[in-house]
């Protein structure tokens, strides 16, 4: 697609998708649907301002973040309070860094075209696999049983952790019509949270049917950032089950956010 395809592509995208907002913000006023929320921001952390986010978890009081763009990316431990790096192994120059997730004591990172995933162990990021998998990565999560992978599109590939074979998909679909520019995931109690791209929204979705069931609106975060210079856009959902609370992030963001919803 040239570029002037893409952006056509980009702007319808962007259309349906604020069409879907307003038809979801119309039957939230109505009283149709709780789910509804804007966010509160309860604490503000540093985080690298050269950190091109694109996976973010938070695990033992530490994040787990990974990084993108080709010589550049990473998988990193970072402490919470000071943003200082523990732990960091780079990706080999010709790899674009995409979505993380934890599970069974292991670090599982994903790449954007690549078709590859790495597996580390989570104290000390040792490498200790790598496998691949078909069509781009960009987040992802697990729920327990399986990895949830998205792909830029509207659907979630379900992955067997082990044999890393899809084992099923969903359309992520509000009133029938498929949202797309999923990115990064997260799994919180039973729910799928997704940033979409480009935008300040993380849906909600069903992982059994793919159906948005709650709508997170982000307008404004940005003014809270110690600086918006050459910031990218929101991207990176973490969940500390202690607090209960999610923590947010964007690519080159000086600030991680711990937020509290707040129905609407
Ligand atoms: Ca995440």
């Amino acid at each position: 697609m040239d570029d002037k395809g893409r952006n056509r592509a980009l702007m319808l995208a962007s259309l349906v998708l604020f069409l879907l907002f307003l038809q979801f913000a119309y039957q939230s006023l109505n009283g149709d649907d709780p789910s509804h929320y804007s966010i509160e921001v309860v604490a503000t952390y540093p985080h690298s301002e050269a950190a091109f986010t694109q996976g973010l978890v938070y695990h033992d009081g530490l994040f787990y973040e990974g990084t993108g763009r080709y010589g550049r990316s990473s998988l990193r431990i970072t402490e919470e309070s000071t943003g200082h790096v523990i732990e960091q192994v780079d990706l080999p120059h010709e790899y674009f860094g995409e979505g993380i997730t934890i599970l069974d004591g292991l670090v599982y990172q994903v790449t954007w075209k690549e078709n590859t995933g790495f597996v580390y162990s989570v104290d000390d990021l040792t490498q200790v696999q790598s496998f691949t998998y078909s069509g781009e990565g960009w987040g992802l999560t697990h729920d327990g049983a399986s990895l949830i992978l998205s792909n830029g599109s509207s659907t979630l590939s379900f992955l067997d952790p082990e044999t890393f074979q899809v084992m099923r998909t969903v359309d992520v679909n509000y009133n029938d019509t498929s949202v797309p520019d999923l990115n990064e995931l997260e799994y919180v109690d039973g729910v799928v949270y997704a940033n979409v791209w480009k935008t300040d929204q993380i849906v909600m979705i069903d992982p059994v049917d793919g159906a948005v069931i709650g709508w997170i609106d982000l307008y404004g975060i940005e003014e809270h950032l110690d600086s918006t210079e050459g910031i990218n856009v929101l991207n990176g959902i973490a969940y500390n089950t202690e607090t209960g609370r999610l923590l947010v992030t964007g690519k080159l963001w000086p600030n991680v956010f711990e937020i509290e919803l707040v129905p609407e």
